[in-house]
């Protein structure tokens, strides 16, 4: 059988190797596979809890601050504290910011390119485009003079040679679908959403000092409000929140939504293939912070082979990771499995030196671990997400789906696949979007009712804490479900696992040889050019893959592994 290697992925965060068997051009079997890896879970162990979410933030800069939160809430969680409300309400602000940013960067800037040919984009008619433009939207940039100037940029830079940051395409592809226009006014955005990118994240500077990775503190939040100070979150700081939000909905609202219901409408195919496993789980995202209040923003939810009328609830004891195909051990043997705070992240490393031609499938063939629940491979993500919501009765996300299928002419089915993914991130953006002006309004007026509080330090202290506690602490990501593991031993870090969405969804098979999401999504995909995989790449990037998150160890050198 032919093996397709594609690696590195690009446009992704991290370092993915996607192997491929292929029957002439169709795939028969796919295997995903981390090839990074980095310590942050032996790094955290001995520490100070209380500091572990500094270290933990550091796995990745993209979906910055979730790993802080994850950690902070862990930690919360084992020591029993409970966070005063408006706490919670600015981390809302702050993961609301993350989820705005993150999706519509994914959008525009990993996936969109996927799917438009900025070279067509030269062919567009300016007046047409502008036409185009405002029949989709009444976002305020539709001139045509406006699409006259992007489309003179990119032609000087095609005439040039010096595609930049549109180099490398696989432009000559016969399967990009979109007219000239479409593709001059996405692109457009692609450099709109460039410039509006720089300036929501103002939101994360303002509450936690900066970004990427910002500030936080177990017990609340390290900012103060007064609003007579000129140092502390004031009166002209909340306002600038306040149009910084505005403007995160009236993006996704004006330019996002439109742009991927345009796109969407023109790759009706790629509703009808990409699937994955047909198992969805959301581990939840707390109202507050903390799940043992058992109120949910977004509610933990397993849904089994599609059966979304039969949803289930979680029951967090049923999570295990595999490493029969990854590149640990453990000590009880590869073929089991271990509950994340039984977890074990070893470096014995047994794979091949890299450089090799081909991963050794039947082994070992991956950093990430493979996460499984009640033993089943599951999809996590937005698609996971908008579908739990839709199955629970969730009335945005019962109205945004269906209206958004019924334009599209698509049965509720076409969400099991590839742009059903694409789709369902837009709608959790604008899901996102709208909670954030609740929690800021609800922030505003504890503020004005005369509360300032932000911090609750009656448990920083050790001497306060129990010889051994073990917490939990979860956190919908942009990318899907991600939960902490912290068990503290006399007030230190004794064991402490993070598991990621990408380890979810990108990991390899599992001890009874179960695929996961990625490898299962790739099969019987139809290449129409073995050199230019792009059918792959749509698949594997409507999942928005970050191997940083998944695998968290680094190997430096062949000599030697390097802890970072
Ligand atoms: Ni590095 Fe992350 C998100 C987390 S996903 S991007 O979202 O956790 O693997
Ligand atoms: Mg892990």
């Amino acid at each position: 059988m032919k093996r397709l290697v594609i690696d590195p992925i690009t446009r992704i965060e991290g370092h993915l190797r996607i192997e491929l068997e292929l029957e002439g051009n169709r795939v028969k079997r796919a295997y995903s596979s981390g090839t990074m890896v980095r310590g942050i879970e032996i790094i955290l162990r001995g520490r100070d809890p209380r500091e572990a979410w500094a270290f933990a933030q550091r796995i990745c800069g993209v979906c910055t601050t979730v790993h802080a939160f994850a950690s902070i809430r862990a930690v919360e969680d084992a020591l029993g504290i409970r966070i005063p409300r408006n706490a919670s309400l600015i981390r809302k602000l702050m993961i609301g910011t993350l989820f705005v940013h993150d999706h519509v960067v994914h959008f525009y800037h990993l996936h969109s390119l996927d799917w438009v040919n900025p070279v067509h984009a030269l062919k567009a008619d300016p007046v047409k485009t502008s036409e185009l433009a405002r029949n989709v939207s009444n976002y305020e940039k539709s001139s045509p003079s406006y699409f006259k100037e992007i489309q003179e940029k990119i032609r000087q830079q095609v005439e040039r040679r010096q595609l930049g940051i549109f180099s490398k395409g696989y432009w000559d592809h016969p399967e990009y679908r979109l007219p000239p226009e479409a593709n001059l006014l996405l692109l457009a955005h692609y450099i709109e959403a460039l410039n509006w990118q720089t300036q929501i994240v103002q939101v994360h500077t303002i509450f936690g000092g900066k970004n990427p990775h910002p500030n936080f503190a177990v017990g609340g939040m390290p900012c103060s409000i007064d609003l007579q100070s000129d140092t502390a979150i004031n009166t002209e700081r909340l306002s600038r929140v306040k149009s910084l939000i505005d403007s995160m909905l009236d993006f996704v609202e004006k330019v996002y939504i439109p742009d991927l219901m345009l796109l969407a409408g023109f790759y009706k195919n790629w509703f009808e293939r990409g699937e994955g496993i047909g198992n969805f789980l959301v581990l939840g995202e707390p109202d507050g912070d903390s799940h043992r209040e058992g109120k949910f923003f977004i509610p933990p939810t397993f849904i089994r082979n599609r059966n979304l009328k039969a949803y289930e609830d979680v029951d967090y004891s049923k999570i295990e990771e595999y490493v029969a195909h990854s590149w640990y051990s453990y000590s009880v043997g590869d073929d089991k499995g271990l509950h994340p705070f039984e977890g074990e992240t070893l470096l014995n490393y047994t794979g091949p030196e890299p450089p090799y031609e081909h991963l050794n499938v039947e082994g070992k063939y991956s950093w990430l671990k493979s996460p499984r629940y009640e033993g089943l491979s599951a999809e996590v993500g937005p698609l996971a997400r908008v579908l739990a919501m839709y199955a629970r009765g969730v009335d945005m996300v019962r109205e945004s789906v269906s209206s958004s299928l019924s334009k599209l002419g698509l049965p509720l089915e076409a969400m099991f696949s590839t742009m059903g993914r694409t789709l369902a991130r837009g709608l959790e953006t604008q899901l996102y979007a709208r909670a954030m002006q609740g929690w800021y309004k609800e922030l505003l007026d504890r503020i004005k009712g005369g509360d300032t509080k932000t911090f609750d330090g009656s448990r920083w202290e050790p001497s306060t804490w129990e010889r051994e506690a073990k917490g939990l602490g979860l956190m919908e990501a942009p990318r899907g479900s991600l939960s902490h593991w912290v068990h503290i031993r006399e007030a230190k870090i004794h064991n402490y696992q993070c598991v990621v969405p990408t380890t979810w969804n990108g990991s390899p098979r599992d001890a009874k040889g179960q695929p996961s999401p990625y490898e299962a999504s790739l099969v019987g995909h139809e290449i129409a050019k073995l050199e230019e995989p792009l059918e792959i790449i749509r698949t594997i990037h409507s999942f928005d893959p970050c191997l940083a998150c998944a695998v968290h160890l680094y190997y430096g050198d062949s000599s030697a592994l390097v802890l970072i």
